[in-house]
This record gives structure tokens, sequence and C-alpha cells, in this order.
């Protein structure tokens, strides 16, 4: 990041340490800012809400937090990130130590609830006229198919009840050869397709896929060197990798290419041929992911290859396989950033809600890929993920939804992977050995099981009971049951 001129600097050293005071005021105020809650008198009054003035319960800091705050370093310095960076730990602290939650009702350990009614009612808004600003994603329709069953779905609404419409929206984004565009006459894409084909399948209307189509259009985006580009004619990425599995593993097609396939013609004859080396070469000097061979390591794309992985084979077999598991491990847990508590996409970079699912859904791949991983034993900060999400990242007022960070406005996005990124902290998740093997099939994606916290690991994140969201499907970023539907679907195979 460039240097800012020495007069801007001035300026701007001025304001950081008005920031820092104000940090510095809030960290250290009355000791009793610092307690932690006695257990009897948590349970007195549990969700009762505190209007008004702050309380003392709504002031407690866990000790982590206490000495994330303390450990706050600044040096002589001043860039655009660290400025930036500053900006956004001055919004977040007065939130996340409760000065600033008076608008909020409380949970039994003093961190706000879950908005549940308002972010389903801002999700449900998404389906209706959008405003003119939505124009620049309009190529992205079938990314709000996605966001918003799924959100809603993970908020533990039953979406079955828009089955018809979302099949009578999406039928004009198919097209003939395979695969759906982001509108209507509008290219086949890897994300559009991933996107509607999950939505599908969260509100059980994936009878409408045209599977053999699907299987050719695949074929059609499948490279020599084992990727797959996002179209045809267009980018190759880890997305496209991701997507296109996701794709043919939900709805069970063929795993080998079809005679057209142009990548037959360099020998390759299966969808999975050089896949695992190929995302393999997307791990850098870092020790993260980037989009493709060469690029930065961000975020986003470590879940995509763990994932892909994933569904390759059991995560213990597939992930070392291609990748250096221990490097990977020291970039993931660098992206949790402090004192925020939730994740960053790379290095240098700020806070932000989605990176909840797409960094925050990587330790339950990382943790069934690592042998002897301890159980209950995180090798990340649950809580701190917990309290930035619910403390940070919902909007007030009547309004509801998820939002990056609090300078920032809630959009489906956001609280699709908000929710789903909760979900993660406050749940379970195993992969159990393979035990199913059906003809053609990759059946490791669907050996996973979920489990709720124990109450001891409620009190220990500070989980209400009635916080707790749906089990999100590690791999599928779907509920469970919906890819259970879907495995079952379409057990038969063929077309
Ligand atoms: C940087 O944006 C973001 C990226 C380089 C990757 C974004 C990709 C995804 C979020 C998901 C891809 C996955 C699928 C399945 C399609 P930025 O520079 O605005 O954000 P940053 O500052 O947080 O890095
Ligand atoms: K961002
Ligand atoms: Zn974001």
């Amino acid at each position: 990041m460039p240097l800012i001129k020495k007069e801007d600097a001035e300026d701007s050293l001025d304001e950081r340490l008005q920031n820092q005071a104000r940090i510095e005021e809030l960290v250290s105020d009355e000791d009793d800012a610092f307690e932690d809650i006695d257990e009897n008198e948590a349970s007195d009054d549990s969700g009762i809400p505190f209007p008004g003035k702050p309380s003392k319960r709504q002031r407690t800091m866990p000790p982590w937090l206490q000495q994330a705050t303390i450990n706050l370093f600044y040096d002589d310095l001043v860039t655009t990130t660290s400025e930036a960076q500053q900006k956004v730990t001055a919004e977040c602290l007065p939130l996340l130590t409760g000065e600033d939650t008076a608008i909020f009702s409380l949970n039994r350990y003093g961190l706000p609830h879950l908005r549940r009614d308002h972010h389903a009612s801002f999700l449900r808004a998404q389906l209706e006229r959008l405003p003119a600003q939505y124009q620049v994603i309009d190529a992205s329709r079938p990314w709000l198919f996605y966001w918003t069953m799924a959100g809603l779905s993970f908020l533990g609404e039953d979406v079955s009840y828009y089955c018809d419409q979302l099949i009578a929206t999406a039928s004009p984004l198919q097209n003939p050869g395979g695969g759906f565009g982001g509108g209507h006459g509008q290219l086949s894409h890897c994300a559009g397709t991933y996107a509607t084909v999950l939505a599908l399948a969260a509100v059980g209307g994936l009878r409408m896929v045209d599977r053999k189509a699907m299987w050719h259009w695949l074929g059609s985006v499948k490279q020599a060197d084992g990727g797959f580009c996002m179209a045809v004619g267009a980018e190759e990425d880890i997305r496209g990798a991701y997507c296109a599995m996701t794709i043919l593993t939900l709805v069970n097609l063929p795993l080998e290419l079809p005679p057209d396939a142009p990548a037959r013609k360099h020998g390759l004859t299966t969808f999975t041929d050089k896949l695992g080396e190929w995302v393999g070469k997307c791990q850098t000097y870092e020790g993260g992911i980037a989009g493709a061979p060469t690029n930065e390591a961000h975020g986003a794309y470590a879940f995509c290859a763990l994932a892909c992985l994933s569904i390759l084979d059991a995560p213990a077999v597939s992930i070392p396989k291609y990748l250096d598991v221990p490097a990977l491990v020291a970039w993931l847990a660098a992206r949790q950033t402090t004192p925020e508590g939730g994740f960053q996409g790379r290095q240098e970079k700020l806070v932000d809600a989605c990176y909840s699912h797409w960094v925050g859904g990587c330790w339950d791949l990382i943790q069934a890929a690592l042998p002897n991983s301890p159980d209950g034993k995180d090798i990340w900060n649950r809580a701190a993920l917990i309290r930035y999400l619910l403390t940070c990242c919902q909007q007030p007022g009547k309004k509801g939804g998820m939002r990056d960070k609090p300078s920032t406005r809630p959009d489906a996005y956001h609280t699709c992977y908000s929710i789903a990124g909760l979900s993660h902290a406050q749940n379970h998740y195993r992969y159990n050995k393979d035990q199913s093997s059906s003809e053609g099939r990759l059946t490791a994606a669907f050996n996973w099981t979920a489990s709720p916290p124990t109450e001891a690991e409620m009190r220990e994140w500070k989980v209400d009971r009635e916080d707790l969201v749906e089990f999100v499907h590690p791999v599928f970023v779907l509920p469970m049951g919906v890819v259970e539907d879907a495995r079952r679907e379409f057990e038969q195979g063929g077309f």
C-alpha cells in the first residue's frame, strides 16, 4: 500500500492518536468491564431485553478480548492500510465490548440475540422488486436465488414453499446446451449454474435440471490441465473446479467425460483427471490458496480448494495428498483478526463477515484432514467469531440483514454467509469413514454428520439455545437434510 503524503500523515496521526486514546479508554474502563458473568446470576433472567443504558452485563469482556485489546499494536508508519485498519477497529470496539449494544435485546451472556425474524424478512425482501442500483448484479440473479433460499433455510425456515416459483424463474436461464446463465439469454456459467442448482436443491426443485445436457456442458469447460473454466472460453479458476464438482456430484452425473469433451483430445477421460494436481498448483508461497496458479492467496479460494478436494475423496486422503497442510493451517489461522474476531480474506486486509463462511468453513474440512485431530480441541476461536457476527454485523432497526462490518450496509450475500459462518462456529461437523460406495459416484462428500454444541460449549462461546442456527453442510453449503435428499433422488445415476 502506498505511503501517504507527509502533511496528510500528520493530520491522520492526530486522528489516529485520538482514536487510540478512545480505544484505550474503552478497554481500560472500570475493572468490571472485564468481569465475567456469575453463572447463577446469568441464568436468572435469560433473554430479557435491556433497553436504555448499557448495564454491567452488557460490558463484560472475556479474557481473550481483553488480551487482544491490550495487545493492540501501533507503530509510527502511517499507510492507507494502517489507517483503514484503525478505523475498523475503532468502529467495532464499542460494539464488541458492549458499550454500544443498548439497541439490541441481549442473551444471558450479554451478547445480542440473533435477530432471526429480522434477517429472514430482510432475505424475503430481496425476492421482491429491487431498487435500480441492483442493475449491476443483473447477471448474478442466480446468486440471489441461492443467498435467499440458503439463508432462510439456515435460519430454520421451510423454503419448499418457493419451489414452483423458483422453477418458473430459473427455467428461462437454463440453456438447451446445458447449464444456467446469469439471466435469460446469457451464456451458461459455472457460478450461475452452481447457485441455481443449490437453490433448486434447497427448495426441492432439482427435477427441472436437464442432467444430460448439464453433463455435456460441464464436459465443455473441463481443461486439459485438469481444471475448469467458468464458462466456454472464460477464465480457468478454482471457483470453476469447486462449482463443477459440486454440480456433478449433487445430481450424480457420470464421471466419464462426454465423448465430445475437448479435454479428451489431450488424453483425459474423466472429470477428475489431473484435478487434484491442478488444485495443488493453486497453493502459494504464503501457504494459502489462490484463484489460479501464480495468483495471490485468498480465503474464498481456500474454501473452494478444500471443498473440491473433499468431493474427490475423504478429506484425510485428498487434502494432504495435494496440499501442504501445515502451511495452509498457519495461513488460515492468521486470517482471524484481533480484536474484531472475524476473518479477513487476505494478509493486511480488513475483517469482513462473509469470510465467516469462506475461512470459517475451512476449519471443518481441515480438522477432518488432520491425523489424530483432537476431539473438541479447536485451532480457531469460535467465541470471537460469534461475538463479531452478533455484535458488529447485525443491522439494527426494522430492516435487519447482516453486513460486512459496522460501516457497511447489509445485503443478501453477507446475510447468507454470516449465518453459515455462525453455524460453523456454533456446531460440530464430523467426517465419518466412507461406508457406502456407489457405482461411479463420488460418495465422500455425503459422509458428514453434524451435532450441536454441548451446554459447557454454549456457556464458553456465549451462545444462547434460541440463537442456534441450522446445520450447514461443510462441502455443499446447504442444509444437511437437503444434501441427503439430493443423494437419494439421484441414487440411480444414468439419464
Ligand atoms: C477480493 O475482493 C475477493 C476475491 C479475490 C475472491 C472473491 C471470491 C469469493 C467471495 C467466492 C468465490 C466462490 C465461489 C463458489 C464462486 P476484495 O479485494 O474486495 O476483498 P478483500 O479486501 O476482503 O480481499
Ligand atoms: K471484502
Ligand atoms: Zn464480504
